[in-house]
């Protein structure tokens, strides 16, 4: 049994700067990756629980169904790398099928991601498992020389790329590229277009989830930036929007209002929004054409009540 852990605080994301750029942008806007504080992540599993949001139900399903198909299309792996690995529960499903000799997980809060790669570590006693605490948006290069040689395998479900903006997507992804290396392939999960009416309703729960979790964000900031939002005043606000092909979720001030963000003041106009998050839909021939721009071949296509999982090399 191996474990490491490796600390990158160089490459660690820094809330306050991109607080104050996005609060002094036109329209203000705050990354998506800021949601998941201890509260936020909480929030997004109860997400995942609503009826309305079937997104992680039916990648698992997905997943189960065509698991033993993905690992014969893939063939042998050595390494499996998870960028934004969480609580590494996703990832134990690919160990017992492929069964590589190592494990390298990803993700920017360190504390959980250490415990929960332990975890796996003790269940898999055969794997090598290295843990790397990192904003992988912000230096994923940082984590090429703890790669091990080998066949390797990026991981990256549960449509989190649907939050990059085309470019932004495409960079990311031509990134995994040189992560994976000439022999490496990718699998990747992402979200299908489907009835707007779907789409919307996932969005916007009867249970009010989806709005508590967009609010949380400004809780998070006045706990950890001393703000002083006042989330009565602000309401969740998601649609979608089919010319762009997303979801775009907002915070809409319901006054004109003052707001302080670590010593600094910014106004809100009634009516105004904080944009929070793009959650971008594809239909498989345009994620694979994405793809295929940052050099990656289509090797294999799944798909399951809306949900899609492609396998590139
Ligand atoms: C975790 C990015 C896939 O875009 O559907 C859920 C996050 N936001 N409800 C998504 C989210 C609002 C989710 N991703």
């Amino acid at each position: 049994m191996s474990f490491t852990f490796q600390d990158f605080p160089a490459a660690r994301d820094d809330l306050r700067a991109d607080v104050l750029a996005g609060l002094a942008a036109h329209p203000k806007a705050i990354p998506p990756k800021y949601f998941y504080d201890e509260a936020g992540c909480r929030l997004f599993d109860a997400i995942c629980a609503q009826p309305e949001y079937a997104l992680c139900r039916t990648e698992q399903t997905l997943m189960a169904a065509h698991l033993p198909d993905i690992a014969a299309t893939l063939g042998e792996v050595d390494c499996i790398v998870e960028p934004g690995a969480g609580d590494c529960t996703k990832v134990r499903l690919l160990l017992d099928a492929l069964r590589p000799t190592h494990l390298t997980v990803i993700d920017i809060a360190g504390g959980p991601l250490a415990a929960a790669a332990q975890a796996v570590s003790r269940d898999y006693p055969q794997l090598a498992v290295a843990a790397l605490a990192m904003d992988f948006l912000h230096d994923l290069e940082a984590a090429d020389p703890c790669l091990p040689a080998g066949r390797r395998l990026v991981y990256y479900p549960g449509s989190s790329i649907g939050n990059f903006a085309p470019e932004a997507a495409t960079a990311l992804l031509a990134r995994f590229r040189r992560l994976a290396g000439a022999a490496g392939h990718l699998l990747i999960g992402f979200d299908l277009k489907k009835d707007p009416q779907r789409l919307h309703a996932a969005y916007n729960d009867a249970a009010g989830v989806t709005a508590a979790f967009n609010l949380n964000l400004l809780a998070r900031l006045n706990r950890e930036l001393g703000a002083d939002f006042d989330a009565a005043r602000f309401r969740h606000y998601a649609f979608y929007n089919p010319v762009a092909g997303r979801i775009e979720m907002h915070l809409v001030s319901l006054a004109e209002q003052d707001v302080h963000v670590a010593g600094e003041c910014f106004h809100f106009a009634l009516g105004e929004t904080l944009h929070t998050e793009h959650s971008y839909k594809f239909r498989c021939d345009e994620f694979s054409a994405l793809a295929l721009t940052a050099g990656w071949q289509l090797a294999g296509e799944w798909e399951h009540n809306g949900f899609a999982v492609q396998l590139f090399r």
